[in-house]
C-alpha cells in the first residue's frame, strides 16, 4: 500500500461509518477498522468524513460562446474542480458542422489532455444530424461515449435541433444504449418576448429573467418528456429549475419511464430576485434562476428522489464581458461558476440539516457515475474502485470570495456565501491534489474517461 487514510468516518451514498482506507496504484485496496500502515503514508482522517470524490457531470470550459470563450480552459476548469472536491469533470463537446461524434471529442481531447488536472470524460453535443452521425453512434457508445446531448434552443448560434431531429436522436439511442441529455427551453416564446421587451426598452437582467420564465421552461420539459416516452427512449434533463418540469418528471418517474433530471446548485440557492441586483447581470445564465416556489419543488424533487444528479453548468465569463449587457440584456454572455461550489455547497446544505451526507454523495457523486456509465470505478469508495476522495471538515466555515476561489474569473456568484463545514484535502487516484486551501495537482494528470452504460 501506498497511503492509508485513518480514523475518519466514510461516507457513501447508502452507508456511514468509522474506518480506514489503504491506496495501492491509486485505487483503494482495503477497508479496514484499523489498518497498520506499514511504511504507508497516513493522512489523519480524525474528526472527519471520507468521501468520494465528486462528479460534475454538466461543464463547458474554454467554450466558445456569446461571442468569447468561457473563461476556465481545461486546466483552470479542473483546478478549480479538485480544490472544490471534483474529481471527475464531464464536460461538453460541441460537434461542429459535418463533424462525427468520435472526431469532435478527439478534437476537444487534444486540448484537454495536456490540461487535465482531474480524470474528465466528453459528453457530445448534437448540432448537425447526417445519416453518417446518426449511423455512428453505435461506435460512439461502443468507443466509451455513451452519452450526447442536444440543445433545444440556441437557433441563432447553430447550436439547436428540431424536435423532428430530437426524436431521431432519441430512437438511435434507445437502439443503441447511447443517454440524451436536453437543455430544454422554448426557443420561440424566448423570442417573441425578448423582441418585445427590446422594443419596449426593457433592457436590464431581470428582462433576462422574463423573456424564459417558468413556463418557457415547463413547456420544452414537458415536450421532451413527451417525446421520450412515446420511444420509450431514456432521458436526461440538464439544468432543471422549475416546478411544473419537475413535476411532469416526477409524473413519468411514477409511470415506470427512464426519466432523470439534473439540477445544479444555483437553482437550489438563489432564485429569481438576483436579477433585481445591481449586479444581476453576473447571473445571467440559461435557463435563468426561478421564483421560490420552483426552488422549493426542487428540493422537494431532491427529497423524493425525481432529482437524481446535481451538476453545475460551470460557464464563467469575466465582468467585462458581463457588462457588454449593461444596456441590453441579450448580449451578455449566458453561464456562471459553479464547479468549485457545489460539493461544498450541498455538503454545507447537508451539515445544517436540510437533507443527508449519504444524499449529497448520492446526487454529486453515485448517481452520475452510474448514469454516465462510469461506475464503480467512479462514484464510490469501495475496494477496487479509484481513489478519488474527498476529506470534509465538518467544524470548518468557510465564506465564499473571488480570492479564495481557484478559476480563472474575477468574480463569482457565490461571494459572500457562507459554508459550514468545508473540504481540506481532494485525492484524484491516490494523489493529494488539494490540501487546506491550496491547488497541488498538476496539468496532464487528468486521464479521459471511456464509459459503458450498462
Ligand atoms: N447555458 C448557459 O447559461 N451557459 C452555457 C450554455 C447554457 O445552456
Ligand atoms: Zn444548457
Ligand atoms: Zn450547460
Amino acid at each position: 500500500m501506498d497511503t492509508v487514510i485513518k480514523n475518519g468516518t466514510i461516507v457513501t451514498a447508502t452507508d456511514t461509518f468509522r474506518g480506514d482506507i489503504s491506496i495501492k496504484d491509486g485505487k483503494i485496496q482495503t477497508i479496514a477498522v484499523n489498518i497498520d500502515p506499514g511504511n504507508a503514508k497516513v493522512i489523519d482522517a480524525e474528526g472527519r468524513l471520507v468521501l468520494p470524490g465528486a462528479i460534475d457531470a454538466h461543464t463547458h470550459l474554454a467554450m466558445p460562446f456569446g461571442g468569447t470563450v468561457s473563461s476556465d480552459d481545461y486546466e483552470a476548469g479542473t483546478r478549480a474542480a479538485a480544490c472544490g472536491g471534483v474529481t471527475t469533470v464531464f464536460d461538453f463537446a460541441l460537434q461542429t458542422k459535418g463533424e462525427g461524434i468520435i472526431e469532435t471529442a478527439q478534437r476537444r481531447n487534444k486540448i484537454c489532455e495536456p490540461q487535465a488536472c482531474v480524470d474528465y470524460a466528453f459528453h457530445v453535443a448534437i448540432t448537425d444530424l447526417t445519416p453518417k452521425v446518426l449511423e455512428e453512434f453505435q461506435t460512439a457508445v461502443d468507443y466509451g461515449i455513451p452519452s450526447f446531448k442536444v440543445f433545444m434552443v440556441y437557433k441563432k448560434e447553430g447550436l439547436m435541433v428540431d424536435d423532428g431531429v430530437l426524436c431521431k436522436i432519441l430512437k438511435k439511442s434507445k437502439e443503441t444504449g447511447a443517454l440524451i441529455s436536453v437543455h430544454a427551453e422554448n426557443p420561440d416564446l424566448i423570442d417573441l418576448r425578448t423582441e418585445q421587451f427590446l422594443k419596449e426598452g426593457k433592457t436590464s437582467a431581470w428582462y433576462h429573467y422574463l423573456s424564459r420564465p417558468e413556463f418557457v421552461e415547463a413547456e420544452a420539459d414537458k415536450r421532451a418528456i413527451h417525446w421520450a416516452k412515446s420511444l420509450n427512449a431514456p432521458l436526461y434533463i440538464v439544468h432543471l429549475a422549475n416546478k411544473e418540469g419537475m413535476e411532469e418528471v416526477k409524473k413519468a418517474r411514477d409511470e415506470g419511464y427512464e426519466i432523470y433530471a439534473e439540477t445544479c446548485p444555483q437553482y437550489l440557492h438563489f432564485t429569481s430576485d438576483v436579477y433585481k441586483r445591481e449586479d444581476g447581470r453576473n447571473f445571467v445564465c440559461s435557463p435563468p434562476m426561478k421564483g421560490q416556489e420552483s426552488q422549493d419543488a426542487l428540493w422537494e424533487g431532491i427529497k423524493t428522489g425525481d432529482i437524481a444528479t446535481i451538476a453545475t453548468d460551470h460557464c464563467p465569463f469575466q465582468s467585462y464581458e458581463k457588462d457588454w449587457g449593461k444596456d441590453d440584456f441579450t448580449k451578455i454572455p449566458n453561464g456562471c461558476m459553479g464547479i468549485e461550489n457545489m460539493y461544498p455547497y450541498m455538503l454545507s446544505e447537508a451539515n445544517k440539516g436540510k437533507i443527508s451526507f449519504n444524499k449529497v454523495v448520492e446526487l454529486c457523486s453515485s448517481n452520475p457515475a452510474k448514469i454516465f456509465g462510469c461506475a464503480p470505478a467512479k462514484g464510490t469508495i469501495v475496494p477496487g474502485s479509484d481513489a478519488d476522495i474527498v476529506i470534509y471538515d465538518p467544524n470548518k466555515d468557510f465564506v465564499v470570495s473571488k480570492d479564495n476561489m481557484h478559476s480563472d474569473v474575477d468574480h463569482t456568484i457565490w461571494e459572500g456565501t457562507e459554508l459550514k463545514g468545508y473540504p481540506v484535502m481532494t485525492l484524484s487516484r491516490g494523489r493529494v491534489v488539494f490540501k487546506d486551501g491550496e491547488f497541488l495537482g498538476e496539468p496532464g494528470w487528468g486521464k479521459m474517461l471511456k464509459r459503458r452504460r450498462k
